[in-house]
């Protein structure tokens, strides 16, 4: 599913689209996506910097300047206008990245 579809995807059951502020939280997600042993599938997270360029942005409002980041070596590089969040296996870990939003991925989503 696309970004817009995953946020909808997460709210139908509940949730929204995963947050990750610090590196706890990144490594609970790191845990759970090995032990899901989706092989090398991307996941899309709740952020994107659709509103202004190169400012990303939690879909609950908090900016990344505010918060931990996880990006991979060379990322965000907005490579054709990519402007939405994925998680993407490099090394064994989950690094962040920005996607096409219309690509075609899993939706990783949280319930608080
Ligand atoms: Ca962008
Ligand atoms: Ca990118």
């Amino acid at each position: 599913m696309n970004w817009n579809e995953a946020q909808d995807h997460c709210a139908v059951l509940g949730g929204q689209l995963a947050t990750i502020k610090s590196l706890h939280e990144q490594m609970f997600v790191y845990e759970l996506l090995n032990q899901a042993d989706i092989g090398d599938i991307r996941v899309w997270i709740g952020a994107s910097d659709i509103m202004a360029e190169n400012t990303f942005v939690w879909i609950d409002g908090t900016t990344f300047s505010e918060t931990f980041t996880y990006w991979s070596p060379g990322q965000p590089n907005n490579y054709n206008n990519q402007d939405c969040v994925d998680l993407f296996k490099v090394n064994g870990k989950w690094e962040w990245n920005d996607e096409t939003c219309t690509y075609e991925i899993f939706s990783l989503c949280e319930f608080i």
